[in-house]
């Protein structure tokens, strides 16, 4: 049952209470808080899929975090990339009448219509990772990351490295119309703007291994040895097109200098072997402070529309130095 039916709900099984002796399971616990007995939360969590390293992550963080232990009953969904697949999870979770509703949206477009049906229903919305170009009053409030600054801080690595040597540079971006892709591409294009940097082509990998070495094969078709320096929405292209470039014969972090975004495992190993050349970090750990705001919002409490959390950037030396101590 929803938690904002139970105001009228209470009232009578409480007076039920009082003739039977018997309650749902919406008694309140001893402190009267989930988990310890106490009312269960269920939660529709709507994933994107399993695109990355990174999403891997954070779905471990989101269901470490919404676990029986910690109060609530998740009911989760991956939708393989595909925003109708999403927008119908979302949907099934209006119509099964979950408490809240968390949602990692693939694209910024295209929610305007489901959100107002779970607003309708009374049922709150988080969004996690990704944001949505609807409304703010039509969700609780997002936790997530600064993807412009991820991308800017990208960008001013390779306006550092590579201005005034007319460097020729090819881009791997992230899925389509995802605020991460749009975001990161902003702020890369600020940082490089004035440089005599020659972007000689920028296309989508869909943030997956295969996409980017599919690209990446075609744009060393195209352009060859031309390519001095790789910037990838995400490490996992960018491991995608460690292939590429190999089998083109060409030494990645050498002959081609690349730049990626996440600092999972796998794109750490990359850096510190020296097949990268820097990684700006996009932290997966979200889990615990969205669990934190659903709890909040069905408690009634304000929360923040936004909160941003940090990340930081990495050289080949200081990955080497943390490698084995990363959390993910
Ligand atoms: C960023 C996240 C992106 C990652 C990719 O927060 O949305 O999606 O950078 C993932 O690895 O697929």
């Amino acid at each position: 049952m929803k938690k904002k039916m139970l105001a009228g709900a209470a009232l009578l099984s409480a007076m039920a209470l009082a003739f039977t002796g018997c309650a749902g399971n919406t008694s309140p616990g001893a402190s009267g808080e989930p988990g310890d007995g106490g009312d269960v939360i269920k939660v529709g969590f709507a994933q994107t899929g399993s695109e990355s390293g990174w999403r891997s992550a954070n779905t471990e963080s989101m269901k470490e975090a919404f676990s029986k232990e910690n109060g609530f009953d998740l009911v989760f969904n991956a939708a393989d990339n595909k925003q109708e697949a999403q927008i119908a999870a979302v949907r099934s979770f209006i119509n099964q009448g979950v408490d809240a509703i968390v949602i990692a949206p693939i694209t910024v477009d295209g929610w305007d219509d489901v959100l107002k049906e779970a607003q309708d229903a009374q049922i709150p919305v988080i969004l996690e990772d990704r944001t949505v170009s609807a409304s703010e009053d039509l969700y609780a409030s997002w936790v997530g990351l600064d993807f412009e600054q991820e991308g800017r801080t990208a960008g001013e690595w390779v306006k550092e490295n590579f201005d005034g040597k007319g460097a020729n540079l090819v881009i791997l971006e992230g899925t389509t119309g995802s605020s991460a892709a749009l975001d990161r591409a902003t702020g890369f294009g600020e940082a490089i703007k004035g440089t005599d940097i020659n972007v000689l082509d920028s296309q989508t990998g869909d943030f997956t291994r295969d996409g980017g070495k599919k690209v990446m094969e075609g744009y060393l078709q195209k352009y060859g040895k031309d390519i001095d320096v790789l910037f990838a929405h995400n490490d996992d292209m960018g491991l995608g097109a460690l292939d590429a470039i190999k089998a083109a014969g060409l030494t990645p972090g050498k002959d081609i200098q690349i730049v990626t975004i996440d600092a999972v495992k796998d794109g750490m190993t990359a850096l510190a072997n020296g097949e990268f050349n820097f990684i700006v970090e996009c932290n997966p750990l979200l889990g615990e402070k969205a669990a934190e705001l659903v709890k909040d919002v069905l408690a009634g409490k304000t929360v923040e529309k936004k909160t941003i959390v940090e990340d930081q950037s990495f050289t080949q030396e200081q990955a080497k130095e943390v490698l084995d101590s990363r959390p993910y």
